[in-house]
């Protein structure tokens, strides 16, 4: 169960933040609309909500889950792979710190983003990709393997994040799309396939008793009703345009 959750407001520089998609820029105001639903599905799961005023001088801060990796016992502050989105740790820490008494820090030059990492029950999944180097997912698997859990590196294929791929929906059942259907790491586990044309469906969050999952995907949505998951559905078309799904959007704890 989860209790808490941290999000932050998109400020008016949103706009322009990083992104790999040709689907246009957002439209600020339909953002902000966008980001209240989600953090009114958030409170219908029976989560405490902290949200974090806007900060212009970093368009992509509104993606918390880029900054840390939290467990219920201790945070790991991130060291986020993009040059503009860096330092927003800097400001995502002494929020943590007022949770956590335990925390650690993935230090340069390992980067690390918390889109990145997965976590199954008691074992981790840490993604080489474009932000996360070798060295801050080996800096990672030490600090969890210390804490006595389980990490696994994996190198990425083509997804931008590795939760931009794959979802973790309790029960052992993971959600899975493209390299990682068949990818030999999530063989025990039972699956729901997400199929090409949804591939943006299989970033999705179980929140208590509730699966928020992007609008506009159904066949995915009935697999998972079909499995016993209740759905929340959420248009998060404003963040899908800067590469930023529904995990991104908070930090879960
Ligand atoms: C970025 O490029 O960093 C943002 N525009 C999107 C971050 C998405 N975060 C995530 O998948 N965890």
């Amino acid at each position: 169960m989860f209790k808490n959750t941290i999000v932050k407001t998109p400020g008016e520089s949103y706009i322009h933040g990083l992104t790999t998609s040709d689907l246009g820029k957002p439209d600020y105001e339909k953002a902000l609309q966008q980001h209240n639903a989600y953090i009114e599905a958030l409170k219908k799961c029976a989560v405490e909500v902290h949200v974090l005023a806007s900060n212009p001088e970093f368009p992509d801060s509104t993606f918390v889950e880029d900054t840390a990796v939290l467990t219920p016992g201790f945070a790991v502050i991130s060291n986020p792979g993009a040059i503009s989105r860096n330092r927003e740790i800097i400001e995502m820490d002494p929020v943590l710190k007022s949770y956590y008494e335990k925390t650690y820090s993935i230090q340069s030059p390992g980067t690390l983003d918390g889109g990145d990492v997965l976590q199954i029950d008691d074992h981790f999944y840490i993604g080489i990709s474009e932000r996360t180097n070798l060295e801050g997912a080996q800096q990672l698997k030490q600090i969890l393997e210390g804490e006595n859990y389980k990490a696994s590196i994996i190198q990425l294929e083509k997804f931008f994040h590795l939760k931009t791929g794959i979802s973790y929906l309790g029960n052992q059942e993971i959600v899975v799309a493209g390299e990682f259907i068949d990818h030999p790491e999530f063989q025990s586990y039972k699956k729901i396939i997400v199929p090409a044309e949804e591939e943006y469906a299989a970033n999705c969050i179980r929140v208590n008793d509730y699966v928020i999952i992007p609008a506009g995907f159904p066949k995915t949505k009935q697999k998972m009703n079909d499995a016993g998951y209740k759905t929340i559905e959420l248009d998060v078309s404003e963040f899908r345009k800067l590469d930023g799904g529904l995990s991104c959007l908070s930090l879960r704890f």
